[in-house]
């Protein structure tokens, strides 16, 4: 699933799709023993390798993209906001539908250009071929041209392993999360880039044991009340939901970090009401400073003050969510 971004291939419009296929049949010519023969072998390979190489590229497109089967998915949430699953799947079924259209034609024209009396004939069949075989290919060219949009806004979107046990950061900007994703990852933590946020992601990795866990921080992703969202950006903030296993929610009670306590605290309950069921720790960063700090959690992204400490909490999280997807397995 992590590499499928990779897989899709460039989307050819129609007319490249067809000038690519002519262009090869073109250059194609089998020798018969007499002319009609020559005549009749040259065409069958030509509709032959027009059908195949069109049927082959667009099969390949299909197969290119992701199937969103699982709604309650991270990345099919973020497909929907970018894309629109419902628009994404009926292009592809209008791919696949084109693809057995020339099969069909290739097999129906194959047929009559073998039964063909003579040259005159052949030539007629074959011109008859690439007109409807044209037709066909141009009436999805909007769907491939969407296709292609598409594929270029999928390559945005961020690598995160839907497999690995994920520690979401939230909080206001400026409370400390990047610091802490960087002070608790065994190694340097990447930039990813996620819709409608010009700052990317930051993605760390947790080696404990044999266990990585993987998290990620939400810049600027919740630095406004839930609420105050638009539509559009509001789903893609919750498609994280899908990806997170615990929350840590950063609250900084210095205020350095220009947000109130207060503003932190309403945030913190809307992020609470959106993403329940999930466990969440609330941490109290920067107590290396002075600030209204209450009975939570008190961490220091900065000297590391009670940072293993969290960790350890975050881990019995985990182990407590494993134990009881355990006893959800069936006898
Ligand atoms: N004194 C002190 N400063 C801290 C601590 N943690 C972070 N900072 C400082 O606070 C500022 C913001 O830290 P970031 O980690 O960038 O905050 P952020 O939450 O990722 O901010 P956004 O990405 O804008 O949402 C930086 O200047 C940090 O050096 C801490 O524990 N103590
Ligand atoms: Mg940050």
């Amino acid at each position: 699933m992590t590499d499928w971004k990779r897989k899709i291939p460039t989307i050819m419009t129609s007319q490249e799709l067809l000038d690519k296929a002519y262009a090869r049949a073109s250059k194609i010519t089998v020798n018969g023993a007499v002319p009609f023969d020559t005549v009749k072998k040259t065409n069958i390979a030509k509709i032959t390798a027009i059908g195949d190489m069109t049927i082959v590229t667009l099969l390949k497109y299909v197969r290119g993209f992701p199937k969103m089967e699982k709604e309650e998915d991270f990345f099919s949430q973020l497909v929907d906001v970018i894309i629109g699953q419902d628009k994404l799947k009926i292009s592809l079924s209008n791919v696949s539908w084109c693809a057995e259209k020339c099969s069909e034609l290739q097999r129906k024209y194959l047929l009559k250009v073998r039964r063909a009396p003579n040259i005159d004939s052949v030539a007629k069949s074959t011109k008859e071929f690439y007109g409807r075989f044209s037709s066909v290919v141009k009436r999805i060219n909007e769907d491939l041209v969407f296709l292609q949009k598409a594929r270029d806004s999928l390559k945005v979107l961020p690598t995160v392993d839907p497999d690995l046990e994920t520690i979401v950061i939230a909080g206001y900007p400026n409370v400390g999360k990047s610091k802490l994703v960087e002070k608790i990852s065994t190694a340097n933590p990447t930039v990813a880039s996620y819709p409608f946020t010009t700052k990317g992601i930051i993605i760390g990795h947790l080696t404990k044991g044999w266990r990585t866990y993987q998290i990620i921080d939400t810049p600027g992703l919740l630095d406004r009340e839930l609420e105050e969202r638009n539509s559009i950006e509001l789903q893609a903030i919750l498609a994280l939901k899908y990806l997170a296993d615990v929350i840590v929610f950063v609250i900084d009670p210095s205020e350095s970090c220009g947000y109130s306590t207060e503003k932190q605290i309403a945030l913190l309950n809307s992020v609470k009401n959106n993403f329940n069921g999930i466990p969440m720790i609330e941490v109290e960063n920067k107590c290396d400073l002075q600030g209204n700090f209450t009975d939570r959690r008190k961490i220091s992204g900065e000297t590391g003050e009670g940072v293993d400490e969290m960790v350890d909490e975050i881990e019995k999280l985990f182990k407590a969510k494993r134990l009881e997807n355990m006893d959800k397995l069936p006898e």
